[in-house]
């Protein structure tokens, strides 16, 4: 049988079958998989073929993990070179933001969309709480929906609070699977709840922002939506780092600079101090975002400063 892991604590892996069935399965032995390594080898949205285990029809063995049509990894914040599995098989990633209560940190959206780039997820930007929102967050809104939908993002305003939003992010979700992925305390598991009443996700009831951190949504868990489709809700992200990466990994996952970089006269630009760099004329000349390049700036440094150190390791 195959079936789609909705749900992992654990050694426990949730899977749904094709007509609804919820079997509670297990790993036994070694899962062949032809992937990356991750601390989790399989995730929400893995497609997985699954053996009952013995009589008991509520109880299965995965056997085999089907191959994937893209995944979203993320570095281990602790372990450069440990990757864990996000969710895999999805349509779109929809990153939920704010502007206040929690404070949008900077670099955060260009950190996330180089983790969903290498597979060409598409993206939907949401400035999510927009009820709060007083004049200067509007502008900040507008600047921010002008910058990423240049670049092919669609960005949308939201509110659990007043429902603005909600009809056009449907439309979005219909018929789709989608991860919905964000900083802790945007609002994402309330979202879900709004947008399919009767889930019941917890959410963080008192508003707590000191910035202390705590997780209301602890692992990810996949739900199917009336309107049709699958939505994945997922624990807030505190940061995110990219040491793990290669300089150019970096300068491939930005996607107009990707897109630049045929112009600039060395074909491996990395667009720092480079003679002849298209992508720093488009910056200069305002043609691409100055934003966008700090962000990219700083990644690369922390990638370089990585590989500085690895290199002279044992020295
Ligand atoms: N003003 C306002 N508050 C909201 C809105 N949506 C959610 N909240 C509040 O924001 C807080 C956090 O909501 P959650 O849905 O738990 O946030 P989350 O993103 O799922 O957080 P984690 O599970 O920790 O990642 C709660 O106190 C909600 O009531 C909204 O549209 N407007
Ligand atoms: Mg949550
Ligand atoms: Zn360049």
């Amino acid at each position: 049988m195959v079936g789609v892991i909705i749900k992992v604590t654990g050694s426990w892996h949730e899977v749904r079958l094709d007509d609804g069935t919820i079997i509670s399965c297990r790993i036994t032995g070694k899962l062949r998989l032809e992937d990356i390594k991750t601390t989790n080898p399989v995730g929400v949205g893995d497609h997985v073929t699954i053996e009952y285990e013995g009589d008991d029809q509520s109880r299965g063995i995965i056997s085999e993990v089907l191959p994937r049509r893209n995944y979203i990894v993320r570095q281990s914040p602790r372990r450069k070179h440990d990757l864990h599995l996000l969710a895999a098989n999805v349509d779109q990633a929809i990153l939920v933001t704010t502007l206040i209560q929690p404070m949008l940190k900077m670099g955060f959206i260009d950190r996330f969309l180089l983790m969903t780039e290498p597979h060409n997820i598409p993206v939907v930007i949401i400035l999510n709480k927009c009820d709060l929102f007083t004049d200067e967050e509007w502008e900040i809104f507008g600047g921010l929906k002008i910058m990423y939908e240049e670049i092919g993002y669609s960005v949308i305003s939201c509110s659990s609070v007043s429902g603005k939003g909600l009809e056009e992010l449907k439309s979005i979700l219909k018929d789709k699977t989608s991860m919905v992925a964000g900083q802790s305390g945007v609002g994402k598991s309330t979202l879900i709840n709004t947008l399919q009443p009767g889930i019941g996700l917890k959410t963080d009831e008192i508003s707590d922002y000191s910035g202390k951190g705590q997780h209301t949504t602890t692992f990810a868990e996949m739900f199917p939506l009336d309107i049709g489709g699958f939505i994945i809700d997922t624990p807030g992200i505190k940061m995110l780092s990219y040491n793990n990466l290669e300089p150019l990994d970096v300068a491939h996952n930005f996607r107009e600079f990707f897109e630049l970089s045929s112009s600039c006269r060395f074909p491996n630009c990395l667009h720092l101090e480079e003679p002849g760099c298209a992508v720093k004329k488009a910056v200069e000349e305002g043609t691409a975002s100055p934003l966008r390049y700090e962000h990219y700036l700083q990644i690369m440094s922390e990638v370089q400063d990585q590989n500085y150190w690895e290199r002279h390791k044992g020295l």
